[in-house]
């Protein structure tokens, strides 16, 4: 059988079907999977498309998962920003793909692009030397609120996943740092976001609503946000009493002390202090704190108002979300 089509048949493997005039499957088959080394191997796992310093700071981290050095020559960005690869990546080995090389020095750049990664999200394609996508995805400026506006970086958790997933929000999270990890491993303690943290907590049709799963809603009615839950890393379901804050008095020194969800840069918690239970313009200031496995740490706040000054004071903790 011959004839004439258009597209390109998948490497990837795809069901082909054969139809006839009234548009009736008359034969299908699978194509076999013939993936090159690049479609198999090489990934992207970090885009930092709206740095604080501005867009000639931008990068593309790709890395090879495969066994073998990966020849880059002939893969080609094509979407998003265009640009040539070069060289080629060891096992393990991270490349940039950059605007500007001078912005990242003693590290491997495979690629120069031009154009910027828009920071409202789009369509990055990455094609091997045949044409086909080895990736091809859309990222969103919505994901996470510190990646848009505070300088983090988009950071991908399973460098192992189906290159299918590349285009989900659960593939994705804010890097570590502001900056990003250009050219290493990424960080596992990943930057948390309110949106992405209350995903764990409630169902679909919860967090649709925002009276029930919103930051200043209080899902369980225990008085407490759900803001501030996230705030402390508690379950917004689970009752939080006013015992999870500590007093503690060294000498003439008064501190709270209490856990909380470590990186969260898009929460603004203070502790203030007060004389009157009126003026709360006086700030505690972290003296101590103490990081656990489990993502969050023991914070210790210690007043500037020395308790031989014999005044009552007043200490409460403060959580505001970063636009
Ligand atoms: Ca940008
Ligand atoms: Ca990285
Ligand atoms: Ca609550």
């Amino acid at each position: 059988m011959e004839g004439n089509y258009s597209g390109q048949v998948s490497a990837r493997g795809e069901i082909i079907k054969l139809t006839n005039s009234k548009g009736i499957v008359v034969d299908q088959r699978l194509t076999p999977s013939e993936e090159s080394d690049s479609q198999k191997y090489l990934r992207i796992t970090e885009i930092h498309f709206a740095p604080l310093e501005g867009k000639e700071f931008e990068f593309i981290e790709l890395t090879n998962i495969g066994p073998d050095p990966l020849d880059l020559s002939g893969i080609r960005f094509t979407d998003g920003v265009e640009a040539e690869l070069t060289g080629s990546l060891a096992p393990g080995e991270f490349g940039l793909v950059v605007s500007n090389p001078s912005h990242f020095p003693g590290l491997k750049i495979v690629g120069i692009f031009s154009g910027a990664l828009n920071n409202g999200g789009e369509q990055l394609t990455l094609r091997d030397a045949a044409g086909e996508n080895v990736l091809s995805f859309d990222y969103a400026e919505e994901w996470f609120t510190a990646v848009g506006n505070f300088g983090y970086s988009l950071a991908l958790r399973d460098k192992a996943a189906d290159w299918s997933t590349w285009d989900d929000r659960l593939s994705w999270a804010t890097s570590s740092e502001v900056g990003g990890s250009p050219g290493v491993d990424n960080p596992v303690l990943y930057s948390n976001d309110y949106e992405s943290w209350i995903q764990s907590f409630f169902t679909e049709s919860e967090l649709e609503d925002p009276f029930v799963s919103g930051p200043m809603a209080d899902a369980n009615g225990d008085g407490f946000s759900n803001l501030m839950h996230y705030a402390f890393g508690i379950d917004p379901e689970i009752l939080l009493s006013g015992s999870f804050a500590n007093v503690v008095i060294k000498g003439e020194v008064i501190s709270l002390q209490f856990d909380r969800l470590m990186k969260t840069p898009d929460l603004n918690l203070t502790v203030q202090i007060s004389t009157d239970l009126e003026d709360w313009s006086s700030l505690a200031t972290l003296t101590d704190s103490e990081t656990h496995v489990n993502g969050r740490e023991t914070v210790t706040y210690s007043s500037p108002i020395s308790l031989s000054l014999g005044s009552q004071q007043y200490l409460r903790i403060r959580v505001a979300r970063n636009p």
